[in-house]
């Protein structure tokens, strides 16, 4: 059985930028919501539950055709919201040091970017221009070449066999109640609350 994971920090901590409210809605139904559909799907093939998330977000063609979908979108749920709380820690954590990436990934991302600077600009506008709901991501492609690009709904970038490092989640469950039609100042604001060291 698949279960939600625990959360590192609580939920006001990554106030001002996303709310506590948010939070909790957003990982405590949400995220559980996902969690649930992807284990009532798992329990209709048990030879499956040996799999883990990785695995069968890897080989979607080999999940049995009618679950497929729900695995898909599911699966991606929860490995998706997994990693992106992970890759956030409570704002006052970044105080006094970089807000920025470190060691070899930092020099990855200025040999593909030229600097964070020009990294960050195109995350955002891929974030800001994506249509409709899905995620913008850091990863890295079957060439080890690392690339950012947004994928629809739930979809993993595991399932094109590329490996994800950073993910932002688009979906306007993500940040309505508190900048409703705004993207661009939730993607913005998000930067300040992004844990470097979680992004692997
Ligand atoms: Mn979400």
């Amino acid at each position: 059985m698949f279960q939600l994971p625990k959360l590192n920090y609580s939920y006001d901590a990554l106030e001002p930028y996303i709310d506590a409210k948010t939070m909790e809605i957003h990982y405590a139904k949400h995220h559980q919501a996902y969690v649930d559909k992807l284990n009532e799907a798992i329990a209709k093939h048990p030879e499956l539950e040996s799999k883990t998330l990785e695995e069968l977000l890897k080989n979607l063609g080999s999940v049995p055709e009618d679950i497929r979908t729900a695995v898909r979108n599911h699966g991606g749920g929860h490995f998706n919201h997994s990693l992106f709380w992970q890759i956030m820690a409570p704002s006052d954590f970044a105080l006094g040091k970089p807000n920025e990436p470190m060691g070899e990934l930092k020099i990855a991302i200025e040999k593909e970017f030229f600097s964070f600077e020009k990294f960050k600009e195109l995350f955002m506008k891929v974030a800001v221009t994506h249509f409709g709901s899905g995620w913008v991501w850091l990863s890295k492609d079957i060439n080890n070449k690392l690339v950012i690009e947004s994928l629809p709904n739930q979809d993993c970038p595991l399932s094109k066999g590329s490996k994800p490092i950073l993910c932002l989640d688009l979906w306007e469950h993500a940040y309505y109640l508190k900048y409703q039609n705004r993207r661009a100042e939730y993607v913005e604001a998000w930067w300040n609350v992004v844990d470097w060291e979680g992004a692997r």
